[in-house]
């Protein structure tokens, strides 16, 4: 099975962040992770702890799905910072991607951990080519198949 795998995100909006900047605010952006690895990030919201992204954006995916499926996809929200380092402000620990099905969108609005405020609403789309979701397709009906024929035997 070839590649041409890509996720789409639809970086929505996060709420009651935590303050990171000494203005009492944080300048939020996303980093989205496959098997903790930067895949891309969003744009930044700056001095706000209630961002709106409202921002969609593509990212190609490498390797095969069998081994994609294995690994987890997660989000980090960083404050942005001018000078230094940014910062993490929450952590979405995500789902590994199988739970992702073919080619629709899913909506996750889900608190943040490691921080004591935030949560996040985000939509993630896993596209993949027509011949893996025929495969995925083959498979459940082989096993609703096996299924009923455990059943009858029985
Ligand atoms: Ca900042």
């Amino acid at each position: 099975m070839t590649n041409k795998i890509k996720l789409e995100v639809f970086f929505n909006k996060a709420r009651n962040l935590i303050p990171s900047d000494l203005n009492g605010k944080s300048d939020p952006y996303c980093k989205v992770l496959v098997g903790g690895k930067k895949i891309g990030k969003s744009k930044k919201v700056k001095k706000n702890l209630d961002p709106v992204w409202k921002e969609r954006k593509t990212f190609e995916l490498k390797g095969t799905y069998e081994s994609l499926c294995e690994k987890q996809l997660s989000v980090h929200v960083m404050d942005w910072d001018m000078v230094s380092g940014d910062d993490f402000i929450g952590e979405w620990p995500g789902v590994p991607l199988r739970e992702l099905p073919p080619n629709k969108e899913v909506q996750y609005i889900s608190k943040l951990t490691k921080v004591k405020t935030g949560s996040i609403n985000i939509f993630f789309k896993l596209i993949t080519p027509i011949e893996i979701e025929e495969q995925l397709e083959e498979k459940k009906r082989k096993i609703k198949d096996q299924i009923k024929k455990e059943k009858l035997d029985n």
